[in-house]
């Protein structure tokens, strides 16, 4: 028996939380029965050469859901799914709702170390990955997760699934469906697990977070208000759609939920990116500050006509105010800045705040009912203007992760405050300002990369006697991970050190950008210090030599 995945917030607090209207009883399979039957003929998603309207979205689920059921899975199930931007995301992603069973959802660049962690904590009994995709056939990873993680007894590949598919236990998605009889009733109820998102990791490996019908909708649906989406909305979904921010904020379900159209983009440069927002004409998406940055060197000298974007969001780490001020003159549009995480709370500027706001703050949060404490290191209130760290607690933020205890003590209150790590002060009207945080990951590009994680990496070498990594600011990144390493005896070249944890299975993003070697560590006069500290005095000393030089 597996254990079952849930989300559990007091009874009080669920009671509000109906009684205010943010938990409305919905369900994915649900909201989307509802869109096919209001308006099967519209178009809900575009991808490559292909055109889906809901009623056919409804069927392609309807025909995954059937087949994931004919292979033995059961409602409640977990299923690892690990999908690039392409229209069948949604389909085997709305298969698995209707089927009661529960994604968890991976990166297209996460590999086997941790494909296997997720597939392993969630006890997972299915993985569903395409053939290839930039470059990277997903197969021999599927067969090793397989081999490595019991729980899992089916790969279900979209697309080719080649000579695996002698393998037991690999089925094309489509064949998948060919066995499909016919569906049972919706088994989920509201406040079930949905779906689960992956933590970004401040410490050690990443967790999973389980997010509930009621709770996730409210998030979209809310969002999808604050953003202006209606039937005429076409989202470009440019960043990968697992993730939280373009899945959610509100993203690719956020268009479904207003019955708007996604587009799918199968990379977020505008070499790709520009042509799409011309042909489908586009009017909103969601970016990372270094992408941002490249739209807006690229689009004054595009060919593509962009003027059918009104709004430009920008997320998932800190874009600066110079930045955020050419938005408006380059594209034409409206920036949105967005400021959330996994875990639940989501802060909008709105469109129409003033551009001050708009440039200079990450916005206030979605729902009258997120609670933000912001408060010093021994848990005093800060005045506002002032920066404390952020915690938080509301219908959409979740109370526990699932399956870590130890991490759960530490990253929540005892009454049920989220501790997000970030740092913030607050302005008049609710309104936040990124200005760093108190966790030792490193923010690249929006990729969130535990210190400890990689340091753990590096210490497997055998060269390697001690490391540590740092965060480090960078122009295009915003930030990079650089990683100071102790060898015992000959020190390995930077560049091999590299390979070698290219080679350990892990995200590519994960490889350190900088390797220093140094001989020892600093210490203080009572001897050892903290490793946290250690990060600060080794990044303090790296920055005070470059801006010497
Ligand atoms: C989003 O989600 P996660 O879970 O990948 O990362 C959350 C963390 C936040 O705690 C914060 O440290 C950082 O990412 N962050 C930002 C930011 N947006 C996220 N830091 C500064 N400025 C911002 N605008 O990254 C995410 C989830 C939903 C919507 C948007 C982003």
């Amino acid at each position: 028996m597996t254990a079952p995945l849930t989300q559990v917030w007091p009874p009080e607090f669920a009671q509000r939380y109906r009684e205010r209207g943010y938990w409305r009883g919905e369900t994915f399979a649900t909201v989307l029965a509802a869109r096919a039957d209001a308006h099967g003929d519209a178009i809900a998603i575009v991808g490559g050469e292909q055109r889906w309207t809901y009623a056919e979205l409804r069927a392609r689920a309807d025909e995954a859901a059937a087949g994931f059921l004919a292979l033995g899975l059961e409602p409640g199930d977990r299923v690892v799914v690990q999908l690039p931007n392409i229209p069948e995301f949604f389909a085997v992603v709305f298969g698995l709702f209707r089927a009661g069973l529960i994604p968890v959802f991976a990166l297209p660049a996460h590999r086997l170390t941790e494909i296997a962690h997720f597939a392993r904590t969630a006890e997972a009994s299915a993985y569903v990955i395409a053939d290839r995709h930039d470059g990277f056939d997903y197969r021999p990873l599927a067969s090793a997760v397989r081999h490595d993680v019991s729980t899992v007894k089916h790969v279900v590949v979209v697309g080719d699934a080649g000579e695996h598919v002698s393998f037991a236990g690999f089925t094309r998605l489509a064949g998948a469906a060919a066995g499909a009889g016919s569906l049972p009733a919706y088994t989920a109820s509201p406040d079930d697990v949905a779906l689960v998102q992956i933590s970004g990791g401040s410490t050690g490996l990443a967790k999973l977070i389980p997010r509930t019908h009621d709770d996730y909708l409210y998030s979209i649906r809310a969002s999808a208000e604050i953003c202006g989406l209606g039937p005429d909305t076409v989202y470009l979904a440019a960043l990968p759609v697992a993730h939280n921010f373009p899945m959610s904020s509100p993203g690719v379900f956020g268009a479904l939920y207003a019955g708007g159209r996604i587009v799918m983009s199968v990379a977020p440069g505008p070499e790709t990116a520009f042509p799409l927002i011309e042909r489908e004409k586009v009017t909103i998406t969601g970016l990372v500050p270094p992408l941002a940055l490249l739209w807006l060197q690229a689009a004054p000298k595009t060919k593509h006509d962009l003027t059918s974007l009104k709004v430009l969001q920008v997320g998932g780490a800190k874009l600066l105010p110079e930045a955020a001020r050419t938005v408006r003159p380059v594209l034409g549009c409206t920036l949105q800045q967005v400021f959330g995480m996994a875990e639940g709370l989501v802060n909008y500027t709105r469109l129409d705040d003033p551009e001050d706001i708009i440039t200079e703050t990450q916005g206030r949060p979605i729902a009258p009912d997120d609670e933000v404490l912001i408060v010093d290191d021994q848990g005093r209130a800060v005045p506002d203007g002032e920066v404390g760290n952020l915690l938080t607690r509301g219908p959409y933020t979740i109370r526990a992760y699932h399956a870590a205890a130890a991490a759960n003590l530490r990253a929540f209150t005892e009454d049920g405050f989220y501790r997000t790590g970030d740092m913030v002060k607050r302005l008049p009207g609710g309104y936040l300002v990124v200005e760093g945080r108190a966790t030792d990951h490193i923010n690249r590009a929006g990729e969130k990369i535990s210190a400890e994680e990689i340091e753990g990496h590096l210490l497997a070498h055998p060269q390697v006697f001690d490391a540590v990594v740092v965060s480090v600011p960078d122009a295009f990144l915003g930030e990079r991970s650089c990683a100071f390493v102790i060898p015992s005896g000959d020190a390995p070249k930077a560049a091999a050190l590299k390979g070698w944890m290219r080679a350990r299975d892990i995200a590519s993003f994960k490889t350190p950008d900088q390797v220093v070697f140094v001989s020892e560590f600093p210490t203080t006069a009572v001897g050892k210090i903290s490793r946290k500290e250690l990060r600060a005095v080794l990044r303090a000393e790296l920055l005070a030599q470059e801006s010497s030089r």
